[in-house]
Order: C-alpha cells, then structure tokens, then sequence
C-alpha cells in the first residue's frame, strides 16, 4: 500500500494521507484541488457542517463582500470564471457561500472533505516524520504534510465580562451567527463593536429591531459601498476582461484592482485635492483610498488632510451633532485600523430608536441576566450580539493543540508574537505549513499564489524523495526580525487592534501579517524555491 493511498489499520483506523488540510473555506478548497492536481492524496477535516470557512461562519444579516466580487473569486480555471455570474458588485454572505459551495462540487472536492470534524490536535511523530491529527469525535488521521487552512480571522473573541454566563436572553458573536438565524423583529437589540463586522450588522437589524443599543468604543472610518446589481452587460464585459482584471490585481500592494494616484496630495492645490476627493467619494468600494494620492495611506499630512474630509462626511450625515461627533474617529490615522463599508450606516442613528452609547467614556461593567450595565447607565436587551472581533491570525493555530519536535508547541512558540519564515513555516515544525500568517491584501489574490507555493513545495519534497522540509532557526530568526522593522513603520501598525493584535488583552503586540506588498511576497517566495529551498532544511 502506498502513501498516497488511503490506509486503512484494523479495528483502530488511522487513515494515512500525503496531505491533511485543517479547513475547507477559501484556502482549504482550492489547496485540494491543486494538491489532486500534482498527484497528492489529501484530507480536509472542516468543523463546520459545509464548505466556506469565513463565508459559512459569518452569517450574521448584512456580512457581504468589500472588495469587487469579481477581483475575489477563484483565477485557477478559465471555465468558473466564465461560469459563475456575480450578482452584485459586492456580493452578501449567502451568494458567496453558494459560491464555494458550487466550487467543492465543480471540481468533486467533497470526497476529500470531511465536514463536522473539529481538530483537537495534530502531533509531528518524529520517528515517522508524519503528523497525527486527532478529531474531536476520537478518530486520528496521519499525513507526511499538515496544511492549517484555518482563516486569519476565524478565532472569534468575546471580551471576559463580568457576569456574560448571566444574561438569559440571547447571545451571539458575528462569526458563529447560528445557521437558521436569531429573530430579531421587535427586540431590544444590544451590539457591542463597531468594527466592519458591527458595522455591516448594525445597518442591517436597523431596519427591523424595536430599539437597538450600540456600545462603540472606537469610532471608525466609515466610507459608502455603493453596491449596486451587476446587470448583464457589465456581466459580459466583466468576463470579457477577467484576463486584465486579475492582471491588475496582480501588480498592485494589496492586490486590489485599484491604482494609487502617484502624485502627493499635498503637491496639488486645495481645490483640486477637494475636487479629487469628492469625485472619489462618489465611486464605490475601496477606490476611495486605493485610487488616492499615494500619501494618504502613508503616515503624515495628506493622510490628516484626508481624514478631516472623511470626519466632514460624517457629520454631514447625522442630525444631531452631539451624536455625530461621538461617531467622528479621532485618536487613531486614516487606514491604520480596517476601513469599513458601510450602506447607510451613519444614517442609523437618526433613527428615533437607536442608540449610540460610548464606552469608552461609561465602560461595559458587567453584563447581567437582563442586559448590560455600563459605568454609567444599565440596559435592558432582549438579544446581545458580541460583534468584538477575532483573536487574529494566530489565535486559529494556537487554540489547536499543535505539536512539533521535541513536543513543543506552537502555541508556546508564538507566545511573544508569531515566529516563522515568510509566514509559511516555523522552525522544529516539519513539514506543517501555516497558510494563514503570510496573506496579504485581498484574500484570494493573496491566497491562490500562497497555495500554490506550498503545494509545490510539497510536491518537490516527495519527488525528491526528502522526508522532510523545515524552516531553519537562522531564516526565521532573519524574517522575524524583518516584520518587526519593516511592521513597525507602515500604517496599519499605528492603531491598536487585530493587525498588531492589539485587539486582544495579553496578546504580544506585533504586525501579524507580512509587512511587505504582494508582489514583493510572491517574488520573495518564488525566489526561495527558485534557489532549491533557500532557508528550509531538507532531509
Ligand atoms: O472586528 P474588529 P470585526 N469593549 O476587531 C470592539 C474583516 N471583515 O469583526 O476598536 C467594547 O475590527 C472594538 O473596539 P476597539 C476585516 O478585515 C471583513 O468587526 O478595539 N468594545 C471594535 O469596535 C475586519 O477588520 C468584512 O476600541 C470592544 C470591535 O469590538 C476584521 O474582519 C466584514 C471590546 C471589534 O472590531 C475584523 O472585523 C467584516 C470591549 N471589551 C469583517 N472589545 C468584509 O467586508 C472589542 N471591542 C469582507
């Protein structure tokens, strides 16, 4: 029986594959394909009762995309593109799980998928150079490579308040927003976060709740989506043009399809920096800032210039002016928290039964059986939606129990922050490549070309008949300094939250993600593999 072959040990089955994959979202479904590509048996092991990760997870009302539908789906097969017709320029939650799941059974992935299967652990046998991966339903799993699938911002965190196991009404977090839904028709609805997810939620339960409470404790900056239908012309021109579309998506830092205007904001006049401003204003999704003078994503002038347009923006559209300027950001740069979309959301609060609590100010005391009291006030809910975050990036790895050599793990590794070479791999962990920590930008432009990296990775081991690959201490020492100098710079290290793990009480402070552009990872990386390896220690 070969080791590509699934093997099957008497009364106590330990399945052997080449590859196991933690996960069937994004990463998970496409790491399959490409691993039956190159001729490796693998197993994806996914928690949740269906395919999608993120897009099976986060169904709480108004999750949709923001970034265009067509710059995120999948690039690896011409006939999908051409298949699947986007509906909307930013797509919701349900159609994108559709999306997935049409994916798993275009390509037949489902038979390598087993649904239901939480991971408890995965221990690196070092005499068999093979991972052991238990489920928590008891059964075990062997594979020589374990791919962790398992989402940067997957991990849900729900803040230790007091008195949380208390409240008898209904509770949930955004990212486990259960599958028949919470109905939320004339409840008093409580939403603490006001981050993208909390602001996408709160815009939508709007329109149908009896009152609505919002616990903010940062204000952010908000900016129109103007999603619109796509209708069938743009639909035609759309797949006439996928080729230049992904293209471009290819060349830019964060693999929008947006281009930043290379002149300086502050190289123009006044006027003509306002008129640019505005007409930018108009257009939707990301072009707001992605297709801006290049500096005001950059720390300094043009990026405070830009930011009091935007505080403007926001105080134009909320009646009262005590509550707009409690919903204007202040104390944090433009960009150097997530920028969320937003569809109306401003307008919410000069809804007559909403409102707007700053915790900042009255923090959240405790919650009780009844709702929520603050240092100031209590609040009586019916329903408490946690819309607080996730512990990112490295939160998903180390709630598994994942073993390495010597027995160490990777939570312990990561303990002062992530330790890895390029974020795919940690050193005295063989043969365990870690997806998540080194995306960049817009998901699955950033994933695609990661995964076929590892995979090919993968594949040359085997056909060199090495057991192992490894990142070596040195390499990884060398990066890990990198994301530390070059992190510390750029923008999105500048605010507290999930970028820099700020978001999560404890967590060492660091960037989480990879401190360079797109096409700079994808050159570094394809540079490694170029030079047989460079960094890793094959065996
Ligand atoms: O989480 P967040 P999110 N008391 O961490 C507040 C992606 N995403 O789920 O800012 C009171 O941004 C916290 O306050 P503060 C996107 O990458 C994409 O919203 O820390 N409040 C904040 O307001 C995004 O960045 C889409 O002061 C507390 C909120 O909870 C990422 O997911 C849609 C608190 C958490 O905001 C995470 O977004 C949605 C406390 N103790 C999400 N603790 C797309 O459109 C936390 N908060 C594709």
């Amino acid at each position: 029986m070969t080791s590509t072959q699934q093997q099957t040990q008497g009364a106590k089955e330990v399945e052997q594959y080449d590859v196991i994959v933690i996960g069937a979202g994004v990463t998970g479904l496409y790491a399959l394909y490409r691993l039956r590509q190159l001729g490796l048996s693998a197993r994806s092991f996914e928690e949740g009762s269906g395919v999608g990760g993120t897009w099976f997870w986060n169904r709480y009302p108004g999750c949709r995309f923001d970034s265009e539908s067509y710059t995120y789906g999948y690039s690896f097969s011409e006939e999908l593109l051409q298949e699947w017709d986007w509906k909307e320029h930013y797509s919701g939650q349900p159609e994108n799980e559709r999306y997935l799941n049409f994916v798993a059974d275009k390509f037949d992935l489902r038979r390598d998928i087993r649904l239901n299967s939480r991971v408890m652990s995965a221990v690196f046998c070092e005499d068999e150079n093979l991972w052991e991966v238990t489920i928590e339903d008891g059964r075990r799993a062997k594979a020589q490579f374990l791919v962790t699938s398992v989402g940067i911002l997957s991990a849900g965190y729900v803040p230790d308040f007091e008195g949380k196991d208390s409240f008898t009404g209904i509770s949930c977090h955004t990212g486990r927003w259960p599958k028949e839904g919470v109905d939320l028709a004339g409840k008093r609805v409580g939403v603490i976060g006001t981050g993208a997810s909390g602001v996408q939620l709160i815009t939508e339960i709007a329109k149908e709740v009896s009152h609505l409470t919002v616990f903010q404790r940062t204000a952010n900056f908000c900016a129109p989506l103007r999603n619109s239908p796509i209708d069938d012309e743009t639909q035609q021109e759309i797949k006439e043009n996928y080729t230049a579309i992904l293209e471009k998506c290819m060349e830019t830092p964060g693999s929008f399809m947006h281009e930043f205007d290379t002149r300086s904001a502050m190289s123009v006049s006044a006027e003509e920096r306002l008129e640019k401003y505005e007409s930018l204003w108009q257009e939707s999704g990301f072009k707001k800032w992605l297709s801006n003078f290049y500096d005001v994503m950059l720390p300094g002038e043009a990026n405070e210039d830009y930011a009091e347009f935007f505080r403007d923006k926001i105080r134009e559209r909320v009646n009262d002016p005590v509550v707009a300027e409690m919903l204007v950001p202040k104390g944090h740069m433009f960009g150097s928290k997530r920028l969320p979309c937003e569809s109306g959301y401003y307008e919410v609060y000069n809804q007559d039964n909403v409102l707007l609590v700053d915790v900042r100010e009255a923090p959240i005391e405790r919650i009780t059986p009844t709702g929520l009291k603050t240092k100031d006030a209590e609040y009586k809910l019916d329903v408490i939606v946690f819309a607080t975050g996730f512990d990112a990036v490295t939160g998903s790895l180390s709630r598994l129990d994942i073993r390495g050599e010597g027995g160490q793990t990777l939570a312990d590794k990561f303990a002062n922050g992530p330790r890895t070479y390029m974020g795919v791999q940690s050193a005295g962990f063989p043969n365990l490549f870690t997806i998540n920590q080194a995306s960049v930008g817009n998901f699955v432009r950033a994933a695609e070309p990661l995964v076929d990296w590892i995979t090919e990775a993968m594949q040359y081991v085997k056909q060199n008949e090495y057991s192992r690959i490894s990142a070596t201490p040195e390499a990884e020492a060398e990066w890990t300094k990198h994301v530390a100098e070059a992190g510390a710079k750029i923008l999105r290290s500048q605010a507290d939250s999930w970028y820099v793990g700020a978001n999560i009480p404890g967590k060492a402070r660091g960037l989480l993600t990879a401190p360079d552009t797109a096409p700079v990872m994808r050159a570094k990386r394809n540079a490694v593999s170029a030079n047989g390896y460079d960094g890793f220690l094959l065996q």
